[in-house]
């Protein structure tokens, strides 16, 4: 078991604990703030370049007590202006048009020092997708299975299950794992020569300061296979797979949480109806959750780079609706949050914004992007980042769960559209799936009082200035919330009105 102890720290949430029950936290928000829970939300950055993720770590996410970040990867890959060239990789060289191998190194330190981790993507189930010979990136030639001083054809599986090789059947566990996904030259994962090199290269990684792993595709890597090349692994590497659920498939996610996590897919996919029928309940958002791996192995999301452009139902151009899915999410005590930050697009093939050298455009998410992009992600133009990171509603929700920690989730309240709930004693969460305004009264035990929304008004620990109109009063042990049209609201223990 190579899982990591990183997500909230026990330690952090009792001396929060403590300091709650002597109803003294709201007075002294400054001293508080050193007993949040640990840091446990996650990012995405896709497509982003290394040295811009660093200003990120350095300017927003580290600051705002995000825990780790997400990249894209990182390998020499294919030369097309397509994101998904990214996942075609022709070497193990860390040298893309995200960035040079000093690069990821210098951002892996630069957000470790503001206590962010990095998780670096690792295409290992396959190489290229290409019938053609071609040159990679960096300049490493390769043709069809053929990567020299690399991979040799007797490093990939030769299929002969399907007629041209690709997978066709996922209900088939041998094609899935044996044949081609998308005509990707296939690995043959059992092969020890092949192992050996895909933990150099995750090894390699490690060394340059990433602190684990997202393995893209695992799902077509037998479990074994994955769970063999993770032992060679240092203890403590966080090992983030990719097995999409499927009711209709025989590999499950489950098969992968031996050694890691793994995305839980079905997390949004469980919520979208509840806010297409305006009616969240308590089912799909708390409580057990059967259709889900367990809550330890759980990495949970909206939508991440693929579903965004796929099957998500909710995404950055919804706007109120996407704050809404995230915030129901942060507020949620299940498994480990990330956000998604991408870019602006219409095709969606489309890559990130290049410079003139063909080296992706390192875009900041300073003040003028973030409010371009609250203007409306679909106003934006195509490549303009969405910055949804740096959004007010995701740093005061990060702020939040770091407030609840780990205070238990209080069963649902709801009235007309709108439904809500409580972290027992620390927080309150509000939303209002519907075209009509209406008011929700949630039973909490915060001491009466003006709260700020942080939704609103984004993190409050150690705000000065005041919140406007963006309140919520409790009285008489119940928050108030007058909830606009698809308005989310949320208050906690250290957001009082000042
Ligand atoms: C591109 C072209 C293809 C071309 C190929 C080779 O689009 O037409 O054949 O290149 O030249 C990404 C893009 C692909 C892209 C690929 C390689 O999304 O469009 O192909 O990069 O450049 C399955 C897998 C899952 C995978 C998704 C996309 O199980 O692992 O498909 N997701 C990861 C990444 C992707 C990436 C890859 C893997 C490849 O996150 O970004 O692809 O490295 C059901 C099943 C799922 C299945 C899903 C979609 O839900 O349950 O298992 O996901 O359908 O088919
Ligand atoms: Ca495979």
């Amino acid at each position: 078991m190579t899982t990591t102890s990183r997500r909230l720290g026990a330690g952090a949430a009792l001396v929060f604990a403590a300091l709650a029950i002597t109803g003294c936290a709201p007075a002294d928000a400054g001293d508080a703030a050193a007993d949040l829970a640990a840091p446990e939300v996650g990012v995405q950055l896709f497509q982003l370049p290394w040295t811009a993720v660093a200003e990120e770590c350095e300017r927003t996410i580290g600051p705002a007590g995000f825990g780790w970040v997400l990249v894209s990867p990182a390998q020499e890959h294919i030369l097309n202006d397509a994101w998904w060239a990214a996942y075609q990789p022709v070497s193990y060289r860390v040298e893309s048009r995200l960035g040079t191998r000093e690069e990821f190194a210098d951002m892996t330190r630069r957000c470790a020092e503001v206590g962010v981790d990095v998780i670096a993507d690792a295409v290992v189930n396959h190489m290229t997708g290409q019938d053609a010979p071609g040159v990679g990136w960096a300049g490493s030639p390769y043709e069809r299975l053929e990567y020299p001083g690399i991979h040799t054809a007797t490093d990939f599986h030769d299929c002969t299950l399907t007629p041209d090789g690709d997978i066709s059947d996922y209900s088939s566990r041998e094609q899935v794992q044996e044949c081609e996904l998308l005509n990707l030259a296939d690995l043959d994962t059992a092969s020890p020569v092949v192992r050996d090199r895909i933990s150099d290269f995750l090894l390699d990684l490690l060394d340059l300061g990433a602190a684990g792993v997202r393995i893209d595709a695992a799902k077509h890597m037998a479990a074994d296979d994955v769970a063999a090349i993770v032992e060679t692994l240092p203890a403590g590497t966080w090992v983030i797979s990719e097995v999409i659920r499927s009711a209709r498939e025989p590999i499950t996610p489950e098969e992968y949480t031996g050694f890691g996590e793994v995305f839980e897919f079905q997390y949004a996919r469980d919520l979208f109806p509840q806010l297409q029928s305006g009616l969240l309940s308590d089912p799909a958002l708390g409580g057990a959750r059967p259709a889900h791996v367990d809550a330890d192995a759980a990495v949970v999301f909206i939508d991440n780079h693929d579903t965004e452009r796929g099957e998500a139902d909710v995404t950055a151009v919804d706007g109120l609706v996407y704050v809404m899915a995230n915030a129901l999410m942060l507020a949620d005590d299940f498994g480990t949050p990330i956000v998604l930050s991408g870019y602006a697009f219409t095709d969606r093939d489309a890559g990130a914004l290049l410079q003139p050298d063909g080296r992706v455009l390192p875009q900041r998410c300073d003040a003028a992007a973030v409010e371009a992009a609250l203007a409306g992600v679909e106003t934006l133009p195509a490549g303009a980042r969405t910055c949804v990171h740096a959004w007010p509603a995701m740093l005061g929700m990060v702020e939040w769960r770091r407030v609840a920690g780990d205070a238990v989730r209080l069963p649902g309240v709801d009235a007309d559209s709108a439904y809500g709930f409580e972290r027992e004693g620390r927080a309150v969460i509000a939303a209002n799936p519907d075209d009509g305004a209406t008011t929700l009264r949630v039973p909490t035990s915060l001491p009466d009082g003006r709260y700020c929304d942080v939704i609103a008004t984004g993190q409050r620990i150690g705000a000065a200035g005041d919140c406007g109109d963006s309140i919520v009063v409790v009285e008489g042990g119940e928050a108030v919330f007058d909830l606009a049209p698809w308005q989310t609201m949320a208050i906690h223990q250290l957001s009082p009105a000042p």
